[in-house]
């Protein structure tokens, strides 16, 4: 899988909403604010089963009702195609 760089990273960045480019390493980030644990772990639990089955695997960190998502493709040393899909996922997952 391909870095994303250029007018295609562009593109790809301009699909996403909410998601931000992270400090000094090639990734993107979100931060999702649920109204409870609840509804924290239902959405890492559907996000899970998306991962798996796609073998593309989140960084995340959760405390309470809030998710912290880092997306970043290890295999590739950054940004590629596969983040872009899995984000995707989880804002259809989110309802965001
Ligand atoms: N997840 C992510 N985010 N990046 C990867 O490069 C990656 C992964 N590689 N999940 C997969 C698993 C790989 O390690 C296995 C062996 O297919």
């Amino acid at each position: 899988m391909k870095k994303l760089d250029g007018e295609a990273r562009k593109a790809a960045l301009a699909r996403l909403s909410g998601w931000a480019e992270a400090q000094g390493r090639d990734a993107i980030q979100k931060t999702f604010v649920f109204a409870d644990f609840n509804e924290a772990f239902g959405f890492m639990s559907r996000a899970a089963l998306v991962a798996e089955k796609s073998d593309h695997h989140p960084e995340w960190f959760n405390v309470y009702k809030k998710v912290e998502v880092t997306l970043s493709t290890h295999d590739a040393g950054g940004l590629t195609e596969r983040d872009i899909k899995l984000a995707e996922a989880m804002d259809k997952i989110a309802g965001r």
